[in-house]
């Protein structure tokens, strides 16, 4: 039986972050087994905000690396570059043609992030980009067929977009897209910011005790868990509304240890914040250094550029293809 495959990308707008990792990457790594799984870097969505471009080459480089330091291998994932398919914006404008202002304008991290630009720099300064994300996504999507999408929570919305879209435009020109179901884990789809944990841990937060990078200094990561916001209550119990702080750096924990929470407040039961985040830091710090050994390895290496090609152009197969038969169905092309 064939095997269903998957697609999912990270956007290279900064380090990557232990968020991306626990509610992303550590799926993908487990996932490639079992399933045909696609990963691209997201180049073209990182820059929807303004980013110089000596930092987002940076970030492109270092985050091909990681992903294969993260465990992603070579020859069971397709691992490349989202600007190296040229297909993939050929389908955003057929979908952005075919999606309202209305819809793009309510998804939720259309609205966040308009807002905070609005507050930066004024109204008058929101990137177009900014609001066709969702459907660049979409394409991402559609464009390989993906049966899944293995995603964080606050990406849910554009995956129920995508589907809309698919089936408006199947029901418009006649069959042609794959409806795409979300992954989302239970534990870990959500890891949230360290300062503020009502708000999502993010690699373009400003400030940077508010995330941990799986490229930070070890003794950084350290001083970040210890300075993480808990509570005055000193007991480690799972209670995501009145105990954000604990309950986040709880889900960490669970995540790497694969604990259950009854079990990790066992574990700590009697004992105090200091003990609990020593714990946490010492998981995190293991998980950390693994990988930061073996990105030193990967970085720089021909190895890494060499299947970063080879996943290149199996992607690019696969969505010239599909752009062919999309652009006969909705008109574009009129031979055969
Ligand atoms: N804090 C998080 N907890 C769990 N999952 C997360 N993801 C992101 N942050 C968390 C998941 O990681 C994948 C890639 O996300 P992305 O980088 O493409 O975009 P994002 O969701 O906007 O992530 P960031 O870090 O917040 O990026 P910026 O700062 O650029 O906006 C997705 O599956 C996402 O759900």
């Amino acid at each position: 039986m064939e095997k269903k495959r998957l697609i999912s990308g990270i956007t290279s707008t900064g380090k990557m972050t232990l968020g991306n990792y626990l509610g992303a990457m550590q799926q993908f790594v487990e996932l490639q087994d079992e399933f045909e799984m696609m990963v691209f870097v997201a180049n073209l969505h990182a820059i929807v905000l303004p980013i110089e471009a000596k930092v987002l080459k940076e970030n492109i480089k270092s985050m091909v690396a990681l992903y294969f330091a993260c465990g992603l291998d070579p020859n069971k994932a397709t691992v490349f570059l989202q600007s190296d398919v040229l297909e993939v914006t050929n389908l955003a404008w057929i979908l952005s043609c075919n999606s309202t202002i209305g819809e793009l304008e309510r998804m939720t991290q259309f609205k966040d992030k308009s807002t905070k630009v609005r507050a930066d720099n004024g109204t008058n300064f929101i990137p177009t980009g900014l609001l066709t994300y969702p459907t660049l996504m979409a394409a991402d999507i559609l464009l390989y067929d993906a049966q899944a999408v293995p995603v964080g929570k606050d990406q849910k919305q554009h995956i129920e977009l995508t589907r809309n879209l698919a089936e408006r435009l199947n029901n418009k020109f006649g069959e042609m897209f794959t409806i795409p179901e979300p992954i989302i884990r239970e534990n870990g789809a959500k890891i949230m910011d360290l300062q503020d944990p009502t708000k999502k841990m993010s690699k373009s937060s400003t400030n940077p005790k508010s995330y941990i990078g799986l490229l930070d200094d070890l003794k950084q990561v350290e001083s970040k868990i210890k300075a993480a916001v808990t509570d005055s209550e000193n007991i480690v119990k799972f209670d995501v509304e009145n105990k954000p702080g604990v309950s986040n750096l709880m889900t960490i924990y669970s995540c790497i240890t694969k604990k259950t929470n009854s079990q990790i407040e066992e574990e700590f039961k009697g004992k105090n914040y200091g003990d609990f985040k020593a714990a946490i830091a010492k998981v995190v710090i293991k998980l950390l250094q693994k990988i930061q050994d073996k990105y030193q390895e990967l970085f720089n290496s021909q190895q890494v550029e060499d299947w970063l090609e080879q996943g290149a152009l199996k992607a690019r197969t696969i969505a010239a293809r599909k752009l062919q038969k999309v652009e006969w169905k909705v008109g574009l092309k009129y031979k055969k």
